[in-house]
């Protein structure tokens, strides 16, 4: 890293982890250094101007202002930088992000939702088919109304709050919303997208480090707006099979009620949806071994009606 590049982490942007993101660095750079030059060229004239027309030596108003055509060639040569750096640089880039996403076929796709205040993590298992979700089927047991009947959502995989994803291959993240705008961001992988209720939005970015990375919330969606952080884990392709084959293990397991199910109107006693502990932050075991709220099959759900007869077992 050059040294012109500490700007941006001195500003605090966190370490890059993505293919396209040194660009995005890149312009971030150049945007803070320019933006330094100008608030020190436009601070130093304003002081000029207070001291050199002050009172004192200025009692009487000149009428006639400014001759000289400097103002005009700097304020020129300032929006000519700024539509150098919009057209040459920020819009085809944004291009790129829209316009060229990596074939299917090469990437892991994801469907990701938001709701207040979680991010809801939903993959198509061995099959590949994404199962038919509705909004009718949505339960405190089945958050993403995941359609039992439908033969594709057999092997699928919902998860809460946390996503693996292997290194070195192109994501595409789908993404939703059940209540109000949320917005996906991943801050280390230089992308961020609105989830908007009603829509289907594609994003994409290849993580080419490995890593434990922050998911967080970029529109401001409620009280709780603060909370809605998730986890990005960027595991080597070893490590990201094992994690699909155990929660594929763990979604076939889900069948039978757990040993220690909670009593009704009994509170949560999982980790509180949403409040995944910050990366780098010590690994808290789950102390009373119960399960997660992903984890929950339907029939453990106390407070509600008879299960209904689509809830998905295989979440
Ligand atoms: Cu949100």
């Amino acid at each position: 890293m050059s040294s012109l590049a500490l700007i941006n982490q001195f500003l605090g942007q966190p370490p890059n982890a993505s293919e396209h993101g040194y660009q995005i660095d890149h312009i971030l750079e150049f945007s803070h250094w320019f933006m330094g030059a100008l608030f020190v060229g436009w601070g130093a004239f304003f002081t000029y101007v207070l001291i050199r027309f002050r009172r004192s030596r200025q009692p009487v108003a000149n009428h006639e202002g400014v001759k000289s055509g400097i103002s005009t060639h700097l304020e020129f040569a300032v929006v000519l930088i700024e539509a150098v750096l919009l057209i040459g640089f920020a819009i085809p880039l944004w291009a790129r992000r829209v316009n060229e996403f990596p074939p299917s076929k090469d990437a892991i796709l994801v469907h990701a939702v938001g709701q207040q205040f979680n991010w809801n993590f939903h993959l198509p298992g061995p099959d590949g088919q994404f199962g038919r979700r509705d909004a009718d089927l949505v339960s405190n047991s089945n958050p993403l109304g995941l359609d039992s009947n439908d033969p594709g959502a057999k092997d699928d995989i919902v998860v809460l709050g946390e996503l693996h994803v292997p290194v070195n291959r192109p994501v595409i993240v789908e993404l939703s919303s059940k209540d109000v705008i949320h917005n996906f961001a991943l801050p280390n992988m230089r992308i961020a997208q609105d989830a908007i209720p009603g829509q289907l939005i594609p994003m994409w970015f290849t993580p080419i480090k490995t890593g434990t990375y922050e998911v967080i919330c970029g529109q401001l969606c409620g009280l709780g707006h603060y909370g809605m952080k998730g986890t990005l884990v960027v595991d080597n392709p070893q490590e990201y099979q094992a994690w699909l084959k155990e929660r594929v293990e763990l979604a076939g397991s889900q069948s039978a009620p757990p040993p220690n199910a909670r009593p009704p109107g009994e509170p949560n006693s999982g980790p509180t949806p949403g409040t995944v502990p910050p990366p780098g932050a010590p690994k808290v075991e789950n102390p009373s071994g119960a399960p997660t709220p992903n984890a929950l099959p339907p029939q453990a759900q106390p407070n509600e009606q008879p299960p209904h007869p689509s809830a998905s077992p295989q979440l």
